[in-house]
């Protein structure tokens, strides 16, 4: 019997919300790890021709990129749940607060972090320049947050773990202690997403940045460039 897959990395930013709301739902989705980092195989690159990951197929041969359509389509699974929001207008909006994680906030805090890993290049005013972006971004979530515990409807939505995967990846390296002292609601609203039975079964530790990631060694710049 062909089992739903999802090829994608440990930890992956993009994987977490999926297979958070594939959990909530009891979706079965064996997880290939597909690390473009490591290098892919020729059949990989036939099912997502820009190399990228998430990539899911379905038991039934449906094969599906992008994260947002993977988990728009997991959480659809199964129709009793409330995953895509009580009204329909709830769904738009759960779709619209992914966009915008998935787009300029992933963006930004790309821009900060890569160049501090030494895989994008480094200059201290780019890096400035893209916290400020980060912050920008952010403090759209942090205002919509000041009175909601959620941030679609008054209840759990997709949105949720899988915007919390998105900026996962910014907590662990530089949202550190100072940082998330400006952004309260945020941080309370990822801390009460990230302790959820459904996130910790993906991602079971949280990792929270004490300091900030500082400037790259010398050795460790190269001239590899991450388009996002
Ligand atoms: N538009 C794609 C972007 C996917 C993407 O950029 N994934 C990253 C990992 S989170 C990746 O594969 N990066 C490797 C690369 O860009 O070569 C989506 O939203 O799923």
């Amino acid at each position: 019997m062909n089992h739903n897959k999802l090829y994608t990395y440990k930890g992956g930013p993009r994987s977490i919300g999926i297979l958070a709301v594939a959990h909530a739902i009891d979706f079965d989705i064996e997880v290939v790890e597909t690390n473009p980092q490591v290098g892919l195989s020729e059949e990989y690159l036939k099912l997502n021709k820009l190399g990228k990951t998430p990539t899911f197929v379905g038991s039934d041969g449906t094969v599906l990129t992008e994260c947002m359509a993977i988990a728009l389509h997991v959480a659809s699974q199964d129709p009793e749940s409330k995953m895509l929001g009580p009204t329909h207008m709830d769904f738009i909006h759960i779709v619209s607060w992914m966009s915008l994680c998935n787009t300029d906030v992933v963006k930004r805090m790309a821009a900060w972090i890569m160049p501090l890993f030494g895989v994008a290049p480094y200059s201290p005013e780019g890096v400035e320049m893209a916290k400020k972006q980060t912050a920008q971004v952010i403090q759209i979530l942090e205002d919509h947050l000041q009175d909601r515990r959620y941030l679609v409807a008054d209840c759990l939505t997709l949105a949720d773990p899988f915007c919390a995967g998105l900026v996962s990846f910014g907590f662990a390296n530089v949202f550190d202690k100072e940082w998330r002292a400006h952004f309260p609601c945020f941080t309370a609203w990822y801390e009460m997403v990230t302790s959820l039975a459904m996130y910790r079964a993906v991602m079971p530790n949280t990792v929270m940045a004490e300091t900030a990631l500082g400037p790259p060694k010398p050795s460790m710049r190269s001239d590899f460039t991450a388009d996002d």
